[in-house]
């Protein structure tokens, strides 16, 4: 089957920004190759073919040191291109799988051994059919043992619903893109405030300054409406966010970012050396590398 949405830019630029060394792209995908991996049954999408090799020459040109790898609902609760990817890294990769309430203990074991260091839930209905909080439930009692946290993606105008839920999570929570905020509304109004409450009441919350692609409706290369929304999650929350390039960008249907011109965004949120260093580096660090057992 072909995929249904636009391919990744073949040729991104080289970004004029020179990341530090260390640097983690900490939200990222692979897709098959179909032939080798095929997509879940299940999927709501196809996407284009996106390995390992075209993910470790992008980290390469771009200036990244290392990836975290986030599995992606169009492969279900297969992980197995993710786990080839992150052994081939030979420890430059980490990796966030799709898991179900069955999994047994040899199996979280070995994703753990490979470098998975997570567990990803997504509520996005036009990605999943969400389940009952149980099922969740039922996965971080296998996975919190292992020290693993929890990566949540859903839709801003979910989060009053899924709240009790996600408070009573007890390991460390990471929110994909902010929650996808609506960047048509204001910053300091009541939808991106319920975020930042989130964030300030509970600090086990941590979240991923992402997706400037995806939520913006201004569009490249600025991304200047979702600027303001970025910036105020890193300067807020400095030791809490995460930056990834969402490297090969499933479902956009509009344009394809070039994944240079991503980088160079990055100084124009986290505007000091010191902000841009716990962001890109010492905040993953401690998150996929550091000893969690
Ligand atoms: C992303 C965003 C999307 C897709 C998925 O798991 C997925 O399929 O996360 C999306 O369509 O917004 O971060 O990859």
């Amino acid at each position: 089957m072909d995929a249904d949405w636009l391919c990744f830019d073949p040729n991104p630029s080289k970004p004029a920004y020179r990341l530090p060394p260390g640097s983690v792209d900490a939200h990222c995908h692979v897709f098959g190759p179909g032939d080798v991996f095929p997509y879940a049954p299940e999927r709501k999408y196809t996407p284009c073919d996106a390995g390992k090799d075209r993910l470790f020459a992008l980290r390469d040109l771009l200036g990244f040191e290392r990836n975290v790898i986030v599995q992606a609902t169009c492969h279900g609760a297969d992980n197995r291109a993710m786990v080839d990817a992150l052994v081939a890294s030979e420890g430059r990769a980490r990796g966030v799988a799709t898991v179900r309430p069955d999994v047994s203990g040899d199996e979280l074991a070995e994703l753990h051994e490979a470098g998975v260091r997570g567990v990803r839930f997504n509520f996005v209905r036009r990605l999943v059919d969400p389940k009952p909080d149980a099922y969740y439930e039922s996965i971080v009692e296998r996975i919190a043992v292992l020290g693993w946290h929890v990566v949540v993606y859903f839709e801003a105008q979910d989060l009053a619903e899924r709240w009790a839920f996600f408070t009573s999570l007890p390991t460390t929570v990471v929110v994909d893109h902010m929650g996808r905020p609506d960047v048509r509304k204001p910053v300091d109004g009541p939808e991106f405030g319920l975020f930042l409450r989130l964030m300030d009441e509970h600090p086990q919350f941590w979240a991923k300054v992402s997706g400037a692609e995806r939520l913006s409706v201004s569009g490249p290369p600025g991304y200047d409406d979702v600027l303001p929304f970025h910036r105020r999650v890193v300067e807020t929350f400095p030791e809490r966010v995460l930056f990834g390039t969402d490297w090969p960008h499933p479902n956009l249907k509009d344009h394809m970012p070039d994944d240079g011109g991503l980088v160079d965004y990055v100084p124009r949120i986290a505007t000091t050396g010191e902000l841009r260093q716990k962001l890109l580096v010492d905040n993953p660090t401690r998150l996929y590398w550091g000893d969690h057992r």
